[in-house]
């Protein structure tokens, strides 16, 4: 099973992908715990390249084929391995980011990010996408600053962040079947539970 988590700034996907993982592996799972960008030595360096605050001169479409560049190494080199050996994949966001951040938040044509999604990706699609939704995008991006997380995204003006989160929706919306839209100002442990049961459900394992 392939599971994403995906949401804007502090939304909380790295802190319940953690609890996820820890539940999923108690109840005898095997389970890959990974993020984009990187997952993998080349993609933690195109990582690099793309949260460094100091990239301010980095073009939309550099920034957008640098995302793809990195998801292309990531599935060929652990999540298609993984997904064959049975293992759990969970990872902290995938192609939906691409679509928010670089379609609605920087405007490039949806067009073309789906031509260059279907090269990267060879049309792979989480199973089971969790988006964390907050409206009020402050309240993540309070939550990062707290903890001195200011890359090159956080230091965006409010209007992008907004931009972005109303494209997850939009996506959300174009297919059900694949969302999940949870509410990421829910307490941690309530929240971990509704997913977790989410989960558990899909893989048969509530008795
Ligand atoms: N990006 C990424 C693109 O533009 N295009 C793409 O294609 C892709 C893949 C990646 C950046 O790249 C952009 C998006 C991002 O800007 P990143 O460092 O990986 O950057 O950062 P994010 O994925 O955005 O993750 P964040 O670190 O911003 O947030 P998380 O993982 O959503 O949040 P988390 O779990 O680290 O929590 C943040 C803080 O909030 C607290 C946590 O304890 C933590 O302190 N918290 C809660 N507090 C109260 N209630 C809750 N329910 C809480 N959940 C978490």
């Amino acid at each position: 099973m392939f599971i994403s988590f995906e949401g804007t700034e502090g939304a909380g996907k790295t802190t319940q992908i953690s609890n996820v993982s820890r539940e999923l592996i108690s109840l005898g799972y095997k389970v890959l715990k990974t993020h984009e960008p990187g997952g993998t030595l080349i993609g933690e360096e195109i990582r690099g390249i793309l949260l460094n605050s100091n990239n301010t001169a980095m073009e939309p479409i550099t920034e957008l084929l640098l995302y793809n560049a990195a998801r292309n190494q990531h599935i060929k080199e652990k999540i298609i391995p993984a997904l064959k050996d049975n293992i759990i994949v969970l990872t902290d966001r995938f192609s939906d980011s691409t679509i928010a951040y670089q379609g609605y938040g920087r405007g490039i044509d949806l067009d073309i990010i789906m031509a260059l999604d279907n090269i990267a990706t060879m049309g792979l699609r989480p199973d089971i996408t969790f988006l964390l939704d907050i409206e009020d995008i402050d309240v993540g991006l309070k939550r990062n600053l707290e903890i001195k997380k200011t890359d090159r995204f956080e230091l965006e003006e409010i209007e992008f962040h907004k931009k972005v989160r109303a494209g997850f929706l939009k996506i959300a919306e174009r297919e059900p079947s694949r969302f999940i839209i949870l509410d990421g100002k829910m307490p941690l442990i309530e929240l971990s539970n509704k997913i977790i049961n989410i989960i558990k459900e899909r893989l048969n394992v509530i008795k």
